[in-house]
């Protein structure tokens, strides 16, 4: 065989075992979910065909014609059997666009599919797309909602003037995309969410006011909207469902991740908050309970964060961020929480429903102040004193 042929082998050898290289979860974790050793997709997790060109002839170097940077922000849904990704693959242009990638188990043994998702772009065309949450929703079809990103040409000198907003698409088998007109809002949004159910018989969406592209400013934190048509959606009343506070994980900003999760006990929110400290911004992540009669009235407000980047996590293109905004439901009451760490790759964290409801119902409430965050640990103390007495 030539050296190239040989080169190849090796190459799709190691990639190969990548693909097939199993995850175990982490001990000592929290009790409240498990980490796992490894990040369930990488840059290098994307298909060879989409980086290399095999052609000897036209790449006799065998290099990398197109690189990929980072597999991030994926949302996520459990179909037709398998536990399906649409991750934000950004390449080395900086550009991301979406492409599915699937597991038989949840936490390892990733594979994209050959293709990345082509997004039809017939509305306003856009500079940038990432970040898409999923929604199966009850009217049949499968939505992603995710941010568009262009330029903002009402300040043409400045090259770093942006908008986000958030785009609609729908499909029925995650490979063609039927593309819907943005939502339509006064402010820009991103971190826009679909509620899985008709509200009132309209759709609902969770929403993330902004002053500005990066600003939240007087945004207030993750809002609700009901909107009467999909196909022409419109924020007409949006309100506050999910405060911002001082001085907690989320002073800066909040929003949502994937749609919730119904449970017998009220709505299980994921979202991120964002603080700012000498290193940049903070991104972790927490979350809330809605009720279920009312999905935007707030039952548990578990304080703090509920995960952070850790370890290696925190390295990466944008340090210091956790993002989450796919997870999946399983029918046994499993929960696979997907996240990124630090803008780069793809991790899973897992637990189950009954756990993160306990962790929602009995984690106490941010009280806001030092004081009152030292009452509540000598209230466990003292709560330990009289268990260990019994
Ligand atoms: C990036 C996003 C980021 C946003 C706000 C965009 O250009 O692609 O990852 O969240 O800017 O900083
Ligand atoms: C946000 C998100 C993400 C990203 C995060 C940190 O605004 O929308 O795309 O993970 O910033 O850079």
């Amino acid at each position: 065989m030539s050296e190239f042929k040989n080169k190849i082998t090796a190459l799709r050898k190691h990639h190969e075992e990548l693909l097939n290289r199993k995850n175990e979860p982490l001990a000592w974790g929290n009790g409240i979910y498990e980490k796992y050793r490894n990040p369930i997709i990488t840059a290098e997790h994307t298909p060879l065909e989409w980086r290399y060109d095999f052609n000897e002839h036209d790449n006799p170097y065998l290099m990398q014609r197109i690189m990929m940077n980072a597999t991030l922000n994926a949302g996520a849904i459990k179909w037709q059997g398998r536990y399906v990704v649409v991750v934000r693959v950004e390449g080395a242009d900086r550009k991301s666009f979406f492409a599915v990638a699937e597991s038989p188990n949840g936490v390892d043994n990733f594979r994209f599919w050959p293709e990345p998702i082509t997004m039809p772009d017939d509305v306003v065309p856009a500079t940038n797309i990432y970040d898409m949450r999923l929604t199966a929703h009850e009217d049949g079809w499968i939505y992603g909602i995710f941010c568009a990103e262009r330029h903002d040409d009402t300040c043409p000198g400045d090259l770093s003037a942006a908008t986000a907003t958030a785009a609609i698409a729908r499909t029925r088998d995650l490979k063609t995309w039927e593309r819907l007109p943005d939502l339509k809002s006064k402010s820009q949004q991103r971190n826009v969410a679909l509620h899985p159910e008709f509200v009132n018989g309209k759709y609902a969406f969770y929403t993330r006011p902004q002053d500005g592209f990066i600003d939240a400013g007087s945004g207030g934190g993750i809002g609700w909207a009901l909107v009467d048509d999909i196909t022409h959606a419109e924020v007409v009343d949006e309100k506050i469902i999910n405060a911002r506070h001082y001085h907690t994980i989320m002073e800066v900003k909040n929003g949502e991740g994937p749609h919730p999760i119904k449970t017998p006990q009220g709505w299980l929110h994921l979202a991120h908050g964002v603080r700012g400290c000498a290193s940049g911004l903070r991104y972790v992540l927490y979350m809330y309970m809605t009720a279920l009669d009312d999905p935007t009235r707030v039952i548990a407000q578990p304080g703090g964060y509920f995960l952070v980047p850790e370890g290696s996590e925190y390295i990466g293109d944008v340090m210091n961020v956790a993002f989450s905004n796919g997870w999946i439901a399983d029918e046994d009451g499993r929960v696979f929480i997907y996240y990124a760490s630090s803008d780069t790759r793809l991790h899973v964290a897992t637990s189950t429903i009954d756990r993160l409801v306990d962790y929602c119902m009995n984690t106490p409430q941010d009280g806001l102040t030092t004081t009152a965050s030292v009452e509540t640990i000598k209230r466990l103390i003292e709560k330990n004193r009289s268990t260990n007495k019994e």
